[in-house]
C-alpha cells in the first residue's frame, strides 16, 4: 500500500482554512458501509484486464482492497533511476514512511466550517501503509509525463484556475470571469503544470516545488506509473495528526512555536495583502520547513493534496476500520 501525495488542481497556495483542517480534513463512509466484514470481496467486480479498467475503476478495485485487507506491506519501489537521481539538485522527493497503523479520532466536535462536515469527531482504525515524505514536485511529474506521454485535464481543457493576485497584468486583462464566492479563483487559458500561473509563466527553477493543476485523474494515473495509489482521506488524516490527539497543527497547538514558521500558508490580510512571511508569497519547495514527527513534510500549508475517496459530509460516529467513501465515484 504505497501512497503519494499529490496536488489538487487548482491549488496554489494553501490558504487558512486547509490549516483549520490539519485537525479535520475529513471524508467517512456512510453509515451503510459497515466495513471489512461486510462481505465486500464478494462485490468485488469480476477481475478484468488491467489494462481494460478505467482510471476510476481502479481506484473503486483499490479501495474495495483497502477495506477488506489484512495488512501487507512492502517496500515501495523505487521509480527514479540512477541517471535521474543524479540530476536532481535536490533532495529526492518521492521517499516514503512507514505510517504505522492504529487507532485515532478523525474528525472533530468544535468545527470550524460546519458546512465542509468534518464532525462528529469518530473513532478510526488504520492499517500499516506506507506514504510519501513530499507532495510530488514538478520535476517528479516530469518524468511521468516524458516517460508516459501523458496529457494532464488542464492541459486538454486549456484552462485551469489560478489565484489572482499571482497572475500578470498581461493575463489578468485576459479575464472574463471568476468564481462568485471565491472571486480570487479565476479561469486562466493556457494555464497548466508547465504554466502555473498562464501561458506567460514556467516552472524554471521551481522543480523542486509541487506540481500544480493536476486533476484526480491526473494523480490517479500518475500514481499508477509511479506503483503507488492515493491514500484515503482517514489515512491522509491520520498521517497528518501524527499521533497528537486533538491538537489543530501536526505538531501541536501554535501556529508559530518559538515564534518559527512550520508552514507555508497566507500571513496578511486574505485575499489582498500576503507578506510572505513564511518566506513564501506562493508555493514553497516539497521540503520546506520542518518534517512531523512521522517524518512528512508540508502536509498542511503549501499545496491542497489528492485522497483516493469522496467527499462526504455525513459521517457515523461509531468506530470503523479503513473508512473509505466510495459510493458515489
Ligand atoms: C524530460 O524530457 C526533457 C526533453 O527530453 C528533458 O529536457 C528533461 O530533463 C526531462 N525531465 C526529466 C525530469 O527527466
Ligand atoms: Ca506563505
Ligand atoms: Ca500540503
Amino acid at each position: 500500500m504505497f501512497t503519494l501525495r499529490i496536488s489538487h488542481v487548482i491549488c496554489f497556495v494553501s490558504l487558512t482554512w486547509l490549516v483549520m483542517a490539519a485537525g479535520d480534513t475529513c471524508d467517512l463512509t456512510s453509515t451503510d458501509d459497515p466495513g471489512p466484514s461486510c462481505g465486500c470481496g464478494a462485490l468485488k467486480r469480476k477481475a478484468k484486464e488491467k489494462s481494460e479498467q478505467s482510471p476510476l475503476e481502479k481506484t473503486v478495485t483499490m479501495l474495495e482492497e483497502i477495506m477488506s485487507s489484512d495488512e501487507n506491506i512492502s517496500p515501495p519501489s523505487d521509480k527514479t533511476d540512477e541517471k535521474s537521481l543524479r540530476t536532481l539538485n535536490f533532495p529526492r522527493s518521492n521517499n516514503m514512511v512507514l505510517i504505522q497503523g492504529g487507532e485515532f479520532t478523525m474528525g472533530t466536535d468544535n468545527q470550524v466550517f460546519v458546512a465542509d462536515g468534518e464532525g462528529p469527531a469518530r473513532k478510526v482504525n488504520i492499517n500499516t501503509f506506507y506514504l510519501d515524505v513530499h507532495e510530488v514536485s514538478n520535476f517528479e511529474f516530469e518524468l511521468f509525463c516524458n516517460e508516459t506521454k501523458h496529457r494532464t485535464e488542464a492541459e486538454s481543457f486549456g484552462d485551469s484556475f489560478v489565484f489572482d493576485p499571482l497572475l500578470s497584468e498581461e493575463t489578468r486583462n485576459t479575464l472574463t470571469q471568476a468564481v462568485a464566492a471565491a472571486p480570487w479563483w479565476v479561469p486562466v487559458e493556457g494555464a497548466d503544470w508547465r504554466h502555473p500561473e498562464g501561458p506567460d509563466s514556467d516552472i524554471i527553477g521551481r522543480m523542486d516545488h509541487p506540481v500544480v493543476h493536476v486533476s484526480w485523474n491526473d494523480a490517479v494515473a500518475y500514481c499508477q506509473w509511479a506503483g503507488k495509489r492515493l491514500p484515503t482521506e482517514a489515512e491522509w488524516e491520520f498521517a497528518c495528526r501524527s499521533g497528537l490527539p486533538n491538537r489543530l497543527y501536526p505538531w501541536g497547538n501554535k501556529e508559530n512555536p518559538h515564534e518559527e514558521h512550520r508552514m507555508n500558508i497566507w500571513q496578511g490580510n486574505f485575499p489582498n495583502e500576503n507578506t510572505g512571511d513564511d518566506g513564501f508569497i506562493s508555493t514553497a519547495p516539497v521540503t520546506a520547513f520542518p518534517s512531523s514527527s512521522f517524518g512528512l513534510k508540508n502536509m498542511v500549508g503549501n499545496v491542497w493534496e489528492w485522497t483516493a475517496d469522496w467527499w462526504t459530509i455525513s459521517h457515523t460516529g461509531h468506530l470503523q476500520d479503513n473508512p473509505v467513501s466510495f459510493k458515489n465515484l
